[in-house]
């Protein structure tokens, strides 16, 4: 009895729920041998990070691919990290609080309360995480079960998808457009929108929980206020979670304005608002993270994160604390490091942009966040035969551009459900948040091409 309830319970995970596949099932020799991995595994093997870093590194190109600067930190918040790692507190060397080391949650509180306008309890509303990746990860553990839709906004930050279906949950997708048209196509991140009818329609009575990323990563969308206010209504319509994953919230060019989802009305009450020490001061390794929102839903992320990870390393949780506490007192001043990111990475983002326009190319001009995405159709590039038939163009022609013109990048299929990719595989994504060398040598690549072509 207790065997047929498991085995048909992982065929319905299998399945990917009451839409899913029945010839992802694998055979019974499969199921029954003890070194099958666990179902919720299967089918989320490929990661696009492992496998185009590790051809970029193997070709030692110009890598414009993951996201993550290439220049350091600045100076107070590495001394920060410098002075807790060889000062006289050996308690920074141990085990601290699991749901988040006491200085940094109260700087955290204190930084989100002002921003969201809303008192924020360091120790009932805030959970310190490995990053936002786990961040997310307790999120979708904690909050979705099996048969619960989650509705990902396409393209998307490509671990939504594993990560709900290691839940057990079910992904809904609703497509990003760009409002162009083939004479007067999109030029800005602004002009791909959702459409508020579309989206309505993906609500029902199954829906748990809908995923937000604002700034988002790979189009580098802003959204805006009233785009915002869509969604807020339909998650308070159908009392729907919202998991707004703001790592980019400080990086926003133009005048745009980052908005909190869970500054809108009712939306506190239902909102997870996840965040990241690595891109707010440009220290990925650091892995530092947090997920923010009421008690009543935190403590259930508390609940993962305890009986798993545990904690986060104390050094780099207190350095980010000392970090957030020199921000805090400069706060909107020109002296301020959020202050400045953004303009510096402005720069940045305008000479890519220049330099592709210079060579015939069509990027999408991101209002923030690390990354543009560029049109490579009109490139008409005749890429070698696939060795797999199923291969998007765009994964052929990033390969492509690695071996033979030494620049990484990452093809934006990537972001895409398995089953929309082939229908969205005509653009690359480039990281600008590098040296000036790095884009420099970018440049004279893609110029050098320019002249061949
Ligand atoms: N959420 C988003 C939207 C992210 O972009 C990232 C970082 N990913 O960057 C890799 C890339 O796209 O090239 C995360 C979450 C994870 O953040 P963290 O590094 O804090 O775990």
């Amino acid at each position: 009895m207790w065997r047929r309830t498991a085995l048909s319970l992982g065929r319905r995970q299998l399945q990917g729920g009451p839409r899913g596949h029945a010839n992802q099932v694998p055979p019974a020799s499969f199921r029954m041998s003890h070194k099958r991995p666990a179902r919720r595994i299967l089918g989320v093997e490929k990661n696009i990070w492992l496998e185009f870093t590790e051809m970029a590194a193997k070709y030692k190109s110009v890598d414009l691919g993951q996201g993550f600067p290439n220049f350091s930190p600045p100076d107070f918040v590495r001394q920060a990290f410098s002075d807790v790692v060889s000062g006289e507190d050996c308690l920074m060397h141990q085990y601290t609080r699991a749901f988040g080391h006491p200085t940094l949650v109260k700087i955290l509180a204190k930084l989100y309360g002002q921003l969201l306008g809303q008192s924020i309890d360091p120790f009932g509303d805030i959970l310190v995480t490995v990053g936002a990746y786990e961040a997310l990860f307790t999120a979708f553990q904690a909050l979705v079960d099996e048969g619960d839709e989650v509705i990902i906004i396409e393209p998307f930050f490509d671990c939504y998808e594993p990560m709900v279906k290691m839940a057990g949950g079910h992904c809904v997708f609703v497509p990003l457009r760009p409002k162009g048209t083939p004479d007067k196509p999109a030029l800005s991140s602004g002009e791909w929108a959702l459409d508020p009818d579309e989206l309505a329609s993906k609500f029902t009575e199954r829906t748990k929980a809908i995923v937000l990323n604002t700034p988002h990563n790979p189009l580098g969308k802003v959204f805006k206020r009233e785009e915002l206010q869509v969604i807020a209504e339909l998650c308070v319509k159908h009392d729907v979670l919202c998991i707004s994953d703001e790592v980019y919230e400080w990086i926003v060019f133009d005048g745009n304005e980052h908005i909190k989802i869970a500054s809108l009305p009712g939306m506190w009450a239902q909102t997870v608002t996840i965040g990241s020490a690595g891109k707010t001061f440009s220290a990925t390794g650091w892995k530092v993270g947090w997920a923010i929102g009421p008690h009543r839903i935190l403590k259930h992320l508390q609940t993962v994160h305890q009986n798993s990870v545990y904690h986060t390393a104390t050094a780099a949780q207190e350095a980010v604390a000392r970090g957030f506490q020199r921000e805090l007192d400069v706060l909107g001043r020109p002296e301020s490091y959020l202050f400045q990111l953004p303009r510096q990475l402005q720069e940045k983002r305008n000479r890519l942009v220049e330099c592709l326009l210079s060579v015939g190319m069509r990027p999408i001009i991101p209002e923030g966040g690390y990354f543009l995405i560029v049109d490579i159709s009109a490139l008409n590039v005749e890429l070698p035969e696939p060795a797999d038939e199923e291969e998007p163009y765009d994964y052929r022609f990033a390969k492509w551009l690695i071996k033979t013109k030494g620049m990484a990048t990452i093809p934006v299929s990537a972001f895409y459900s398995l089953g929309h990719r082939k229908d969205f595989a005509s653009y690359i994504r480039l990281c600008y948040v590098k040296e000036d060398s790095t884009l420099e040598a970018a440049e004279k690549i893609l110029k050098e091409w320019h002249l061949t072509k």
